[in-house]
C-alpha cells in the first residue's frame, strides 16, 4: 500500500516523540511491504517563530494533500504567563481541527497489564478497565465567542453547541458502542447548562435508532468521581470538548501516564493522530519523554485511516513486548523497576 504521511511535530517534546512514531511507521512499512512517503510541516510556537502564524497556510495545504497526519504537541510556557498574547500556539491546533472538520477525537484508555502497578489507582479496581472516549472537537467554549470587557475586570467565554454537532459525534459513539459492550455513557452538565440540555436531548432522540445500545447519562462531576472509583463501569463515553479534555487527562492515570495515551481526530477529511499529552517544556530536550503515546497514535493511524489492522496490532504487540521485558520510561517506572531498564525516548523507540 502507498500512503503519504505528513509529520507535524509541533513544540517541545512533540519533536522528540514524533520522531520515534515515524521510525516505527518506517519499520512497519519495511516489514509489511508498504510504501510510506513523508513530508513535514510547522504548527504552534515553532510556526509562530518562523512565520508569525500558528497554522501557516503552507501547513494546511500539506495537511489536505496527505493521507494522514502524525502530530506531536503544541504549547510554550512563555504564553502561560502572558494572558495578553494575541497569537498563541494552541490557536494552530484549534484552527487545524476546524479547517479539517475533525469533529471526533477518539481517546482509547488502554491499560497494559504490566502497568497496573504504575497507575495511581488501586490495581484490583483497575484490572480489565478498557474505555473509549469520544471527545467532541469543533464546538463548545473552544469556539464560542469570548471577550475581555474594556474595564479589564470582566471576561466571558460562550459554551455553544448546535444539534448537528452533537448528532454527528453521538452517531460515531453509538456505532462504536455496537462493536463493544453495547453500552454508551453520555457526559454533560444538563442540571446547569443549556448547551448540555440540548446535548442530552439529541442523544435521547437518537437512542431509539440504536435499540441494542444501552444509554446512561452522567453529569461531568459524577463521571469524574466514578472514573476513579469504578473505572470498569465505563466502556464507550461521549462528551463535549471541554469535559472530554479534562476527563481524558484524568483517565490517563488509569493507563499509568499521559505518556501512554494515543488519540485519533477524525471527521470530514485527513485524520490526525497524536498523543493526548502537550509539549511538556519541563522535560523538553532531556531525552526522557515517553514516546509510546506517539507510537500508539501511529498504530491508530494504520487501523483507522489505512485499514491496516494487522500492522496496527503488530505495533500494540511490540509495545506490550517491551513493557513485558521490563523496559520503562521514567513516567511509567515505579519503585520495583530495575534502574538499568529505565530508558530515554530514543532508547525506548529502539527496543520496539
Ligand atoms: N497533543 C496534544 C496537545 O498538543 N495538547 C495541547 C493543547 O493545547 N491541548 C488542548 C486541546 O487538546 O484542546
Amino acid at each position: 500500500m502507498k500512503k503519504h504521511i505528513l509529520i507535524v511535530p509541533g513544540d517541545g517534546i512533540g519533536q522528540e516523540v514524533t520522531a520515534v512514531g515515524k521510525q516505527v511507521l518506517d519499520r512497519i512499512a519495511e516489514k509489511f511491504n508498504h510504501e510510506f512517503t513523508y513530508d513535514e510541516a510547522l504548527i504552534g510556537h515553532v510556526a509562530i517563530e518562523a512565520t508569525g502564524d500558528p497554522l501557516p497556510e503552507e501547513t494546511l495545504v500539506k495537511m489536505r494533500a496527505s493521507d494522514a497526519i502524525l502530530f506531536g504537541a503544541v504549547g510554550h510556557p512563555k504564553y502561560d504567563n502572558d494572558p495578553s498574547a494575541k497569537v498563541r500556539p494552541e490557536q494552530g491546533l484549534l484552527k487545524m481541527r476546524k479547517e479539517l472538520g475533525l469533529y471526533a477525537n477518539l481517546r482509547p484508555i488502554k491499560l497494559f497489564d504490566e502497568l497496573l502497578e504504575a497507575s495511581s489507582i488501586k490495581a484490583d479496581i483497575l484490572r480489565g478497565a478498557d474505555i473509549l472516549f469520544f471527545r467532541e472537537l469543533t464546538g463548545d467554549v473552544y469556539f464560542g465567542k469570548r471577550e475581555r470587557l474594556e474595564d479589564g475586570n470582566t471576561a466571558y467565554d460562550t459554551m455553544i453547541y448546535h444539534k448537528y454537532e452533537v448528532e454527528r459525534i453521538a452517531r460515531k459513539a453509538f456505532e462504536a458502542a455496537r462493536t463493544r459492550s453495547k453500552k454508551l455513557m453520555s457526559v454533560d452538565k444538563a442540571n446547569v447548562l443549556e448547551s448540555s440540555r440540548l446535548w442530552r436531548e439529541v442523544i435521547q432522540k437518537l437512542a431509539p435508532e440504536y435499540p441494542d445500545v444501552e444509554v446512561e447519562h452522567q453529569f461531568i462531576d459524577a463521571a469524574a468521581m466514578l472514573l476513579i472509583k469504578d473505572p470498569r463501569r465505563f466502556d464507550v463515553v461521549v462528551t463535549g470538548n471541554l469535559f472530554g479534555d479534562i476527563l481524558t487527562d484524568e483517565a490517563s492515570q488509569i493507563a499509568g501516564s499521559m505518556g501512554m495515551l494515543a488519540s485519533a481526530s477524525v471527521g470530514d477529511s485527513t485524520g490526525v493522530y497524536e498523543p493526548i499529552h502537550g509539549s511538556a517544556h519541563d522535560i523538553t530536550g532531556k531525552g526522557v519523554a515517553n514516546p509510546l503515546a506517539s507510537v500508539l497514535s501511529a498504530a491508530l493511524m494504520l487501523d483507522i485511516s489505512f485499514g491496516l489492522k494487522a500492522e496496527s496490532e503488530a505495533i500494540i504487540a511490540a509495545v506490550d513486548g517491551v513493557l513485558k521485558d521490563g523496559f520503562r520510561t521514567r513516567d511509567i517506572a515505579d519503585t520495583t523497576t530495575d534502574a538499568s531498564k529505565i530508558l530515554g525516548t530514543d532508547a525506548m523507540g529502539a527496543e520496539l
